[in-house]
């Protein structure tokens, strides 16, 4: 037996390495803008072919940290030079680190108890899947659990409905959230299967339980998130085909139809940031529209999932202009983080709570938490970017799963309060 699950190790392991040697040779850097002319030089870095950035800069003191491919390493420290923008190298061998804690993830994987949903490995798709059939079979007064679409390679994208009397009152508040648009940041679908045990096995919180209607699709891009457990680790776009075979894939979070295109995404299908061919181009995104859209009068707040730097932004992210409600978004915003911050870990990053342009300095249109508010008509839209840890960012250890999600739950509760006192 051992040697057959060594084997499978080896091969599946194979198999992922083959797949990332994109990253040979390539180097990891930290750039610290300080002046406003820096900050307008890293921005364009963006531009340059492969160029991947993990982390943008803030005027908040945080840096960038920016993947660079090997044919790309003379042009980035050429502009960078100068520039005289400080900069500095990380990662010599971005490879063979990531290489290794894809190891690591196999290793806790193998470690997990078999059938039952994890939060000391990261679940793959069908799992996430078959926890909520069981939870719907086995709460059945509680739990709907219904298909809202099928992704390009097959597979179904499912929404939760948790609600403790039916889901059809009228009176009561829906909150929707989704997570895992982007494949890589595994830690958001992880995140929305704990809200979900919370909501459902292991009600501590009654009130927050009985009192909203939860709407949450754990895992809304599962062709990518699929793609980056069995190939390419850093993929974060979906799968899709319909505008280049050999660079596939849609930036979900620039795909909403609203302010489409104007600022921080591409037209070109090899980049990560393709805002898609159209607005709605892909099944992951119209499925989240339909969903709002269908339920638009109970629909009183929006949680995007998303990963990484301990973030909680509110809208407008297409331009950093603020909607009508900015001081409520603001004050709940610095309520949900100091919750979070409350029971994180010793040394672990405090949120940073703004406007989402103004917060990650840099404007991004077409997002879901701007379409949420603006066309979808939910005032308290968010996105939440949960911690960061491993070499990456994205690559969050398992070990450090449960806490995480312990933490941000705290957060969770402070929104969730609120819907119902407003509601009330
Ligand atoms: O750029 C994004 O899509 C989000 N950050 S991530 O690192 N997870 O990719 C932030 C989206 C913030 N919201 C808007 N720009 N509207
Ligand atoms: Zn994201």
């Amino acid at each position: 037996m051992m040697k057959v699950l060594a084997l499978l190790f080896f091969v599946a392991f194979a198999f992922v390495q083959a797949n990332n040697d994109y990253l040979e040779g390539s180097k990891v850097y930290t750039v610290r803008p300080m002046t406003k002319k820096d900050q307008l030089i890293v921005a364009g870095l963006d531009n340059i072919p492969g160029v991947d950035v993990w982390q943008h800069a803030s005027i908040f003191g945080r840096e960038a940290r920016i993947l660079v491919p090997k044919d790309s390493l003379t042009t980035f420290e050429s502009v960078l030079r100068s520039s005289s923008v400080q900069y500095e190298v990380i990662m010599e061998d971005p490879k063979s680190v990531i290489e290794e804690e894809i190891k690591q993830q196999e290793l806790a994987r193998m470690k997990r108890v078999p059938g039952r949903i994890s939060f000391t490995s990261y679940n793959r798709h069908a799992e996430i899947n078959s926890y909520l059939d069981d939870l719907a079979r086995q709460y059945p007064t509680r739990v709907k659990v219904e298909t809202l679409g099928r992704t390009v390679n097959g597979r179904d994208i499912k929404v939760i409905k948790i609600s403790s009397d039916g889901g059809n009152n009228p009176n009561k508040p829906i909150i929707v959230s989704d997570a895992g648009i982007h494949a890589r940041e595994w830690i958001a679908p992880a995140n929305a299967l704990y809200m979900i045990r919370k909501l459902v096995e292991d009600i501590t919180e009654s009130d927050v339980a009985n009192n909203i209607d939860w709407f949450i699709i754990p895992l809304i891009n599962p062709d990518g998130y699929e793609y980056s457990h069995t190939n390419t680790r850093l993929w974060r776009k979906t799968r899709s085909t319909a505008s280049s075979t050999t660079c596939p894939g849609v930036d979900g979070n620039r795909n909403f139809d609203f302010k489409w295109m104007q600022s921080g995404s591409s037209s070109s299908p090899c980049s990560d940031i393709f805002a898609g061919p159209t607005p709605f181009s892909e099944i992951e995104t119209r499925v989240l529209r339909d969903l709002i859209n269908a339920n638009k009068a109970r629909v009183k707040a929006y949680l995007a999932i998303h990963s990484y730097g301990s973030y909680f932004l509110y809208p407008y992210g297409y331009d950093g202009s603020n909607p009508s409600n900015v001081a409520e978004l603001r004050s709940l915003g610095v309520q949900v983080g100091n919750a979070i911050d409350a029971l994180a870990a010793s040394g672990s990053t405090k949120y940073l709570v703004g406007n989402s342009a103004v917060a990650l300095n840099y404007a991004a249109a077409g997002a879901s938490d701007d379409w949420a508010m603006g066309v979808g008509g939910v005032s308290l839209s968010y996105t939440l970017e949960l911690p960061g840890g491993g070499s990456a960012g994205f690559d969050l250890p398992p070990s450090r799963i449960n806490q995480v999600v312990r933490e941000t739950w705290g957060g969770i509760l402070v929104l969730a309060r609120y819907v119902i006192n407003k509601a009330a």
